[in-house]
């Protein structure tokens, strides 16, 4: 029976929305998709913030639990710079972030809303008040991209998804770079299933790859076409540590999925959107985004992920 051993593995936190617009401290319509982080002594949480016209900014919110009293900056804390950076022209989106190993920065991904369609952008920070644009990237269509923390070989490495014209589906790719400016040797390295699957045709990145004594942890987002709309639900897979372009294992099942009002009915509903996850211990914490309109937080355990993808991983990685 293939549905015999199902469980979601992580659970939903009871105090749960963490934050809606009726937390934020200035007008807008939406607060979700938030990437995260640890910074100084807080948890820090850089969230998406659609505004009144559409369009979004990133906003830093910060909690020394994780969980409650969060202190969101006053005003916006990375706006589009349309002027600088003409990609940015209908808003950022949906940010990354990752620690990069053995320095004092972090580069966040993110998605720019360019006339051409979305595309990839990257920025550092050592203090999340200033930014240092890299510029796009990635051209469109193009998103739910991350940084890998270390270099392969000397050379960074990002995962991505764009997407082709036609019924070639939307799969994750990666792509290496010898500055984080110039990106090459692109390659597919997980496949959109097909058919009935639940990550059948789209698929993308949710928060970057996370380090496990076993291999890279992915958690990626299938989105389910149906009659009544997308399902947008969340499945794991593991990449090879010394050569991330190797997937070692990838669950059947999905392990998360909309459920509760909050993730089922909002400005798009039916979503589960994690952008950025924390590993502390054995606990991985990841801050998602509930039907465009919430962030939202669940817990697992890093054992039971890896005894599950041990388990319950199929033979066909990569969906071809
Ligand atoms: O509305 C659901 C999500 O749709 C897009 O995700 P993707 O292109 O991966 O399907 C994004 O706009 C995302 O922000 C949004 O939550």
């Amino acid at each position: 029976m293939p549905n015999a051993m199902f469980r979601e593995l992580f659970k939903r936190h009871p105090h749960n929305p963490l934050l809606t617009v009726d937390d934020w401290p200035y007008p807008c319509n939406s607060v979700f998709n938030a990437g995260a982080t640890k910074f100084e002594d807080d948890y820090l949480i850089l969230v998406r913030v659609e505004d009144h016209r559409g369009f979004s900014h990133l906003t830093a919110a910060r909690s020394h639990d994780g969980i409650t009293d969060w202190k969101i900056d006053s005003q916006p804390t990375m706006l589009p710079e349309p002027e600088e950076h003409p990609e940015e022209i209908w808003g950022i989106e949906d940010p990354r972030i990752t620690r990069i190993e053995g320095s004092d920065f972090w580069a966040i991904a993110y998605t720019a809303f360019s006339r051409g369609g979305p595309l990839v952008s990257l920025a550092t920070t050592r203090n999340f008040k200033t930014f240092d644009r890299l510029g796009p990237v990635m051209p469109p269509d193009d998103k739910d991209a991350a940084l890998f923390p270390v270099r392969f070989d000397g050379r960074w490495a990002m995962l991505h998804r764009p997407v082709g014209t036609g019924w070639m589906g939307a799969h994750i790719w990666i792509s290496f770079s010898p500055d984080l400016k110039h990106w090459g040797d692109h390659k597919i390295v997980l496949k959109a299933r097909e058919g009935g699957w639940w990550d059948a045709n789209k698929i993308g990145l949710s928060p970057p790859p996370l380090e496990t004594p076993e291999g890279w942890l992915i958690l990626y987002h299938g989105v389910k076409d149906t009659p009544a709309g997308c399902i947008y639900r969340l499945g794991l897979a593991l990449l090879d540590r010394d050569n991330p372009t190797k997937v070692l294992r990838r669950g059947d099942q999905w392990v998360f999925s909309p459920k509760v009002p909050y993730e089922r009915d909002g400005d798009v509903d039916d979503v589960v959107f994690p952008c950025g996850w924390i590993l502390e211990g054995d606990m991985v914490r990841i801050y998602y985004g509930g039907a465009d309109s919430c962030i939202a937080l669940a817990t697992a355990s890093l054992k039971d992920i890896l005894d599950y993808l041990r388990q319950f991983s199929g033979g066909d990685y990569n969906g071809a």
